[in-house]
């Protein structure tokens, strides 16, 4: 059974819990990536999608808080409560303080609803981010271009949880409807890839929540770190410049048996290659730097193959990417036995690929499937791990619109 999600409206929310109506309403999506996961943090290229599901805000200005919010995801409120804070307003406050030097003396009130399951994955934590981001932007009239709007989401995610990359913010704030969206950081671009209609792309949940702001937070801060350390090894032997943070962008030159040759470092000896910056993690953790720069360089020869296969229409060749890319995941160590499961069921349903799509340590997986065949492949990832799961098709990125002046 594909899932079915419930009609959201903020401004219901925003009226209920604060007495007066919104002034801005946005709608920010989720995305799913297609294929380049852990590539973005290395200066290396994504091809994610924007999704319909999404975070919605309805916004007003503040009268006495400053920051003042409610979420339908908990119920829960910020700003004139006292107690600990939801888990989701860290991102909220971080977004605030990004803000707040641009605009001092202003306030807002946030009312925060959706479809987007906020359960690993699907992006909703820069959803909530840049929806946030495009509120106050519409609300404080800051005048605020899309790709600054990018970058305050990106140094308020990096304060509040991972030291993540920017496909997220970036696909969220760009996408166009029936496209993907190649995006390349190193340096910077992006463009539009349409998305052939003959086929579907079935998003399904593995069961695992995968909180980055929480428990996944050190596992992905310490491929960060990998990358960082394997990109200055190699650089040193290619004589060339890594960049500061290290990245690997720089030394896609490197030979095969280079790379295999990397060692296993601490991530004491990472952090002192790497500038010193040991991203809060336990100083004795190994760091295996071969698996490290493995998965993320054949990533990203993966991401310059699928945008060609998808150009083309492809679905064969997609499908192979996709599967070489869950097995490199795996290998790099962001799946997990239910995202195997899931993908494992699609292939046999008869998917083309199918893969984890995003950070992992659970969520979701995403498979490619003709049009005849999708029924099949979603009721196959659901008997596997439980469900939901939805038929993502390619949408726009944020939009806002103000209610009234
Ligand atoms: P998700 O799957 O939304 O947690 C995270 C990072 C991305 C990227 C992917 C892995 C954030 C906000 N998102 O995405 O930048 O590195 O993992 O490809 O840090």
């Amino acid at each position: 059974m594909i899932a079915s999600f419930p009609v959201i409206d903020a401004t219901a929310l925003h009226r209920a819990h604060f007495g007066s109506s919104a002034d801005v309403i946005v709608r920010a999506p989720g995305r799913i990536n297609l294929i380049g996961d852990h590539t973005d943090y290395c200066g290396l290229p994504v091809l994610p999608m924007a999704v319909r599901q999404a975070v919605q805000v309805a916004a007003s200005n503040g009268d006495g808080y400053a920051l003042q919010a409610v979420s339908s995801l908990d119920g829960r409120s910020i700003g004139s409560d006292t107690g600990p804070d939801p888990g989701w307003a860290k991102y909220i406050r971080a977004v605030f303080a990004e803000v707040r030097a641009l605009a001092p003396e202003r306030s807002i009130r946030l009312a925060i609803d959706g479809d987007l399951p906020a359960t690993g994955g699907l992006s909703s934590s820069s959803a909530l981010a840049v929806g946030c981001l495009y509120a106050i932007n519409g609300l404080w009239g800051l005048d605020l271009a899309a790709m600054e709007i990018v970058g305050l989401a990106l140094a308020a995610e990096r304060k509040a949880a991972i030291a993540g990359g920017a496909m997220d913010q970036t696909v969220i704030a760009l996408a166009q409807p029936g496209h993907a969206l190649r995006i390349d950081f190193d340096p910077p671009g992006h463009r539009h890839v349409p998305m052939p209609d003959h086929f579907n792309w079935v998003a399904g949940y593995s069961g695992d929540k995968a909180p980055k702001g929480d428990t996944a937070a050190a596992a992905y801060n310490s491929f960060v770190l990998a990358s960082r350390a394997a990109a200055q090894k190699l650089s040193e032997q290619l004589g060339v410049d890594a960049g500061s943070p290290p990245l690997l962008s720089r030394v896609v030159a490197a030979s095969t048996e280079s790379v295999h040759n990397l060692p296993t470092v601490s991530v004491a000896e990472a952090a002192d290659l790497t500038g010193g910056q040991d991203l809060g993690l336990d100083p004795s953790r190994r760091l295996d730097l071969a698996v490290s720069a493995g998965h993320v360089l054949s990533e990203a020869r993966r991401v310059e193959d699928a945008e060609t296969a998808l150009q083309a229409g492809d679905i064969a060749e997609m499908g192979r990417l996709m599967n070489e890319s869950h097995v490199s995941l795996g290998r790099y160590g962001s799946t997990t036995t239910n995202l195997d499961r899931l993908v494992t069921a699609a292939r046999t349903a008869g998917a083309h690929g199918a893969r984890v799509t995003g950070a992992g340590f659970g969520g979701w997986a995403i498979a490619l499937a003709s049009r005849p065949a999708t029924q099949v492949v979603a009721a196959a990832m659901e008997a596997a791990c439980g469900g939901p799961t939805f038929i993502a098709t390619a949408e726009g990125g944020a939009e806002w619109s103000l209610r009234k002046v």
